[in-house]
């Protein structure tokens, strides 16, 4: 629902405990000096891999260092987990949240410019915890124009930037939910390694339901699709890799709780990835996210 009055992210953020609103607008404030990076950092790796073995975009290296400096700044974040940092940062012990951080997620696509972002989850309790504890989770989109997909108990809202040319996030979509039908379907990894199961569920949807084959390669860009259309993005489990790619702290649980609260579903194959514990929080994990009902209905031919 595309609301009339131009109401921007601070304004709305009201609705949230004084603090959470802050760090929120805090998040959203980061992004002109981010992107302002972008143009000159499109290139290049590090040249020491990350803790995965991964080589990291010279970009993405960076963007991580900005985001933890800036969360710190906040004095409201004591606890910084990030795929692109070896261990936890601890800094501020009374501080009151614990952030989890994939500072950019697709960062293949950053070289092409294709769509890009970033993923964060929000905790008062520290980790391993569930999903349900997520007191809220957000993703930045890095597209044609930036956009944030903020997740809390009060629902699912849009903001984008620039919308009245100024630098700050104007409210786009309030209370978001996925549509009843879904009309895309993304899908990665080598579907040539697909399990039997999932193969023939994803023939299904494309030749019987008619869902359209949107990806970009980037969990970010074909996540925003199918909440906007409906569908299911997946990256499956594999013949040869059955944890899939996608890491259940850093993206499946903060995403998970965004489509669960606009009316989805999100799973693993067999639960919801909010309530998965995680045992090992750079664990990876399968995920399927999308309508409640196509969800539930890979869940039963994978059963
Ligand atoms: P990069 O950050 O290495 O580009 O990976 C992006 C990602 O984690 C996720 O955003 C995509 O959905 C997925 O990987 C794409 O994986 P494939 O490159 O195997 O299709």
């Amino acid at each position: 629902m595309i609301p009339e009055k131009q109401v921007s992210l601070q304004e709305h953020a009201r609705e949230l405990e004084p603090e959470l609103a802050k760090l929120i607008v805090a998040i959203g404030d980061m992004t002109v000096p981010l992107q302002n990076e972008f143009p000159h950092r499109l290139m290049g790796v590090k040249n020491a891999p990350n803790k995965y073995g991964e080589v990291v975009a010279e970009l993405d290296s960076w963007a991580n260092g900005f985001i933890c400096d800036r969360l710190i700044k906040t004095g409201l974040v004591r606890k910084i987990y990030s795929e692109e940092l070896e261990s936890p940062l601890l800094y501020n012990e009374s501080a009151p949240f614990v952030v989890t951080l994939d500072p950019l997620d697709g960062s293949s696509n950053i070289a092409s410019n294709n769509p890009f972002g970033t993923i964060v989850g929000i905790y008062r309790k520290d980790l391993p915890c569930k999903g349900r504890e997520l007191v809220a989770s957000l993703f930045k989109l890095y597209g044609p124009v930036t956009t944030i997909v903020l997740a809390t108990k009060k629902g699912v809202h849009e903001y984008v930037k620039h919308r009245t040319g100024q630098a700050n996030y104007m409210l786009l979509h309030e209370s978001m939910k996925l549509p009843e039908k879904g009309k895309v379907i993304g899908f990665g990894g080598d579907i040539t390694d697909y399990p039997e199961q999932i193969y023939k569920f994803t023939k299904s949807l494309v030749k019987e339901k008619k869902l359209k084959l949107r990806y970009c390669g980037a969990f970010v860009g074909d996540f925003s699709q199918v909440l906007h259309y409906g569908g299911l993005f997946m990256y499956p489990m594999l013949l040869n890799k059955p944890e899939g790619k996608l890491r259940l702290t850093y993206e499946g649980i903060p995403m998970g709780n965004i489509v669960e609260r606009a009316g989805g579903k999100s799973s693993n194959g067999k639960c919801s990835l909010l309530e998965i514990m995680p045992k090992d929080v750079d664990g990876r994990t399968p995920l399927y996210v999308g309508n409640r009902e196509i969800v539930e209905a890979l869940e039963k031919a994978l059963a």
